[in-house]
């Protein structure tokens, strides 16, 4: 079997090459070549193909394409920071939204019977209509990274419907790991924990204490974006956990674990806070669990001590 990811020097990308490369695939990336180099996450896989392309650029999609000619796409891709979607909203568009379209285009065209997954997001849940969040529930998006993801959610049905495509869509709840970029929240409070820990650092600045987030760790969750394109039909799943904490209780958690009391090292600015936030966010993986018999194996605190041990060591 052969599998072709966009965005395989990510968080998830890395993960689902090693999961893939364990399975005996050979696993094609498609990688951004910067000028300063972003393959930290798989420089340990010499086996991953590496291709050069973007998903604002047609010919490198379909070049890649037809040099990996995959079994299996996924589409991982992403400019994935959401505060930064207010400041590049047409980059956003353009990488996550039309970047999905090429690549469901370039597999039309050469590659018709690949199947694809889209890494679609619960901030296309957005302003919640419903509590917890499934399949069915309403979407209502609060920033232009979950407006492009939904668009790129919608584009991906209408090939399944339109193209007889098998065609899948995980709407992944937040997932992290020592591999989380180091922006994103989880990441930024493990790295000053043990910074602080270590007398390296004196305080931790951070935006939005009270919303609340279902988080499970990408390992498993590259697990059932495997196991939906196992499945004899497509569909989209909900993937998360159930259970969801505040920013403040992750912070707390953190600290404890290296025995301080964040109250004296944790401060809050307008920097980090969001034109429009997402409150609360946790999801209902009935069918996941039903359906693909996918189950989460590590638990928040689990993984947050997980990420602080890794910077403890580094
Ligand atoms: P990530 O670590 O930010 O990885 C994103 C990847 O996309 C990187 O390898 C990046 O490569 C690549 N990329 C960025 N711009 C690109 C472009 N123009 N052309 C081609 N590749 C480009 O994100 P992640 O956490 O692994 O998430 C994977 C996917 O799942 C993303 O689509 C994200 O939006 C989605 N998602 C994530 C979560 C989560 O909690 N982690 C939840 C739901 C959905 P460079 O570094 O070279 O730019
Ligand atoms: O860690 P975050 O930046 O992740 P966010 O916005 O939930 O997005 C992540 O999960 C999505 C799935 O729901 C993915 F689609 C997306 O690609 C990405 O992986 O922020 C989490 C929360 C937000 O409410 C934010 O306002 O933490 C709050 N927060 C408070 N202080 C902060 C900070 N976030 C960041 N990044 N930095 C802060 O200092």
């Amino acid at each position: 079997m052969r599998a072709l990811i966009t965005g395989a020097t990510g968080q998830d990308g890395s993960y689902l090459s090693e999961l893939l490369l364990q399975k005996g695939y050979e696993v094609y990336g498609m990688f951004t070549q910067r000028a300063t180099p972003s393959t930290r996450n798989v420089d340990h896989l010499p086996e991953l193909k590496l291709l050069k392309g973007d998903l604002t650029d047609q010919g490198s999609i379909d070049a890649i394409m037809k040099e990996s000619e995959p079994d299996e796409v996924y589409n991982l891709g992403a400019q994935s920071f959401v505060k930064s979607s207010w400041d590049i909203p047409e980059y956003t568009g353009n990488v996550n939204a039309l970047g999905t379209l090429r690549v469901l285009d370039a597999i039309r065209k050469y590659s018709p019977y690949a199947r694809f997954y889209q890494a679609s997001t619960s901030e296309m849940f957005g302003q919640v209509q419903e509590v917890p969040q499934k399949e069915t529930t309403m979407f209502y998006p609060r920033s232009p990274y979950g407006v492009a993801k939904l668009y790129a959610h919608w584009m991906t049905i209408n090939y399944r419907e339109s193209f007889g495509m098998h065609a899948s869509c995980g709407i992944l709840f937040n997932h992290e790991s020592p591999r989380r970029g180091e922006h994103f929240v989880t990441r930024k409070i493990a790295l000053a924990a043990a910074r602080i820990s270590q007398k390296k650092q004196h305080e931790l600045v951070l935006g939005n204490l009270d919303p609340q987030r279902d988080i499970g760790h990408a390992k498993d969750y590259v697990r059932a974006m495997w196991l939906m394109l196992q499945q004899d039909d497509p569909d989209d799943y909900v993937i998360a956990t159930g259970e969801t904490h505040s920013i403040e209780e992750m912070v707390q958690v953190c600290f404890e674990y290296v025995n301080l009391d964040w109250k004296d090292y944790v401060r809050q600015d307008e920097e980090f806070m969001r034109p429009a936030e997402v409150n609360l966010l946790v999801g209902d993986p009935s069918k996941a669990k039903e359906k693909l018999s996918w189950e989460p194996e590590y638990t928040w605190k689990e993984i947050l001590q997980e990420m602080i041990d890794v910077e403890m060591k580094k």
